[in-house]
């Protein structure tokens, strides 16, 4: 392992190694005297602790240091004050399976295999965890996993079964399933603190991987937030009315709020013998998990927005906003649930000292659709869904992070494993495709780092109908191709005077020359990453 190592580490992360090493022999835990990880820093010699946290279609439109207009997160927001946020995040294949997958592999979806959430992961692979593992760091990880296979690589596990649910979930174990009591959130919150209080090896370093499932869909609240937003009217988005034109695969997909396809049963929550639904089942099933008391907090509030739906008789314009206020209610009560337990966590951090060495980082598997274009879900390479929140607080004792503020350089979830593995000191594989952004952390602004990034997404035939499609994003252009049996269609976007993506200019004329450079650049990008999708 050492040898290994020697390649490209400094010497006093090898230093550590060393001690690391010796330090898992168990005669000499025994015998030998060990720095307590959660004591202040003496130096910059100590290897960092990572706590890696994700939660499942968290939008940055509801993070309040990406946007106000919705909500206050204040624990995420400290997490940006106290280190960076990113300006310019994307994922590679915006769903989650995937996300998962190369967020653990640093390799695109068509190199790691898990194109869609159909996929199961192939868990031999190379993966950051386990190349923590093997230098010393204990790894674990609590909540959403979605990939089918077992997770490896960590040292203690427990895993959501597929999407997990939000009342007294399901979780799979080494040794067996196990029903937590509670709120997912909390739940996965707890599991976290406890590992880090009573399980955790104080002479080693960690990291430590959080997943929540919060705010994935049906987007059910604790019955604490179960109130809130209650008397709030929200902004309804200016492309809410979307006509598609010029955007076939737009105009095609299965992700309207004012669609069937947001259900009044499972989505809105309309819970009546009168109201039978595709999805109705799906709501009797979640409603079981809720105990008496939690059943009683629930029907306060759904039953009058029952009484009060029935009462309006809603049609056309009013029924959608209606709609899309429901929606984003709910939303941002499991928002408001996800921001107070990573301040549990981050407290936990501070009183322990662990902040002066610990990175955090705070991320979501996509982004998702506060109801532009008149949608939820994500998948398309628009903006809303192509990117996604990232900010990291730094570690207070590392002078060479002394970096505050935004970073608006080009980073994708592929750099996240290179990322981890290079503040661990551990060599990055040759094969891996993302970069890690270690410099930029440092505040540095390398000129030869990234001008444009791909995307691929592949899950069609598939639930929401969004068609199979790759493409290219520079700071000012966007080429996507949309292909498959039944689609065959290219859109290019200036996002300089139309932010929103309304307007394709594949055709047009003026923007030719734009469209071959774009054309030139997508090509060199999939020869680059060797995705042999024919242009
Ligand atoms: C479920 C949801 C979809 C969602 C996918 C993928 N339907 O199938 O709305 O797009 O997950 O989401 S539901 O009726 O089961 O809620 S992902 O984030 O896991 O990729
Ligand atoms: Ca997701």
């Amino acid at each position: 392992m050492i040898q290994l190592i020697t390649q490209n580490t400094n010497r006093s992360n090898l230093l550590w190694l060393f001690v690391a090493s010796v330090g898992c022999n168990p005669l000499f835990a025994q015998g030998g005297k060990h720095q307590n990880a959660s004591e202040p820093l003496k130096g910059d010699n100590k290897p960092l602790n990572i706590v890696y946290i994700m939660s499942d279609d968290h939008s940055y439109q509801t993070i309040s240091c990406y946007d106000n207009r919705f909500i206050r997160t204040p624990n995420i927001d400290g997490i940006a004050a106290n280190g960076v946020r990113f300006t310019n995040s994307f994922v590679a294949n915006s769903i989650s399976g995937p996300s998962r997958a190369c967020l653990l592999t640093g390799k695109f979806s068509h190199k790691n295999g898990m194109t869609t959430n159909a996929t199961r992961f192939d868990s031999t692979q190379v993966t950051f965890p386990k190349l923590l593992q093997s230098a010393g760091y204990q790894t674990a990880i609590f909540g959403k996993w979605h990939l089918k296979s077992e997770p490896s690589g960590f040292d203690r596990w427990e895993i959501l079964v597929g999407q997990g649910q939000y009342y007294d979930p399901i979780f799979i174990t080494p040794s067996g399933r196990v029903t937590h009591k509670g709120y997912s959130t909390t739940v996965i919150t707890d599991l976290t603190l406890e590992w880090l209080e009573r399980e955790r090896d104080r002479e080693r370093p960690f990291c430590l991987v959080i997943h929540h499932k919060a705010p994935h869909r049906n987007w059910m609240p604790d019955t604490g937030e179960i109130d809130l937003f209650e008397n709030i009217t929200f902004p309804v988005p200016n492309t809410f009315y979307d006509d598609y034109r010029g955007r076939p695969a737009a105009a095609a997909q299965e992700m309207k709020i004012a669609g069937d396809e947001m259900d009044f049963a499972f989505d809105l929550k309309l819970n009546s013998d009168d109201i039978q639904t595709r999805l109705k089942e799906n709501l009797t099933f979640a409603l079981r998990r809720l105990d008496s008391t939690q059943r009683f907090a629930w029907n306060r509030v759904y039953d009058s927005v029952l009484n009060d739906f029935k009462m309006r008789d809603l049609k056309g314009r009013d029924l959608a906003e209606w709609k899309y206020q429901r929606y984003m209610k709910d939303y941002l009560k499991c928002i408001k649930s996800v921001d107070d337990n990573i301040g549990r966590v981050m407290e936990y951090l501070k009183e322990n000292n662990l902040l002066e060495n610990t990175i955090v980082i705070y991320t979501s598997d996509q982004g998702f659709y506060m109801g532009e274009h008149g949608w939820f879900d994500k998948r398309f390479m628009y903006e809303e869904s192509v990117r996604t929140p990232l900010v990291v607080q730094l570690p207070k004792g590392r002078g060479e992070f002394a970096k505050r503020g935004d970073i608006d350089l080009f980073v994708q979830n592929i750099d996240y494993a290179p990322t981890i593995l290079e503040l661990a000191g551990v060599p990055v594989p040759k094969d891996i495709q993302g970069v890690s952004f270690v410099p930029l952390l440092r505040g540095e602004r390398p000129k030869d780092w990234r001008k444009s990034i791909y995307y691929h997404y592949f899950e069609y035939p598939a639930e929401h109908s969004v068609r199979r499609h790759y493409g290219v994003r520079d700071d000012r252009y966007k080429l996507i191709k949309f292909y498959g049996h039944d689609i065959d269609a290219w859109e290019l976007y200036d996002l300089k005077i139309d932010p929103n993506e309304l307007n394709n200019l594949y055709e047009d004329s003026r923007y030719s020359k734009i469209t071959k450079r774009l054309h030139t650049e997508l090509l060199r990008l999939m020869k680059k990453y060797d995705d042999n999708q024919e242009l």
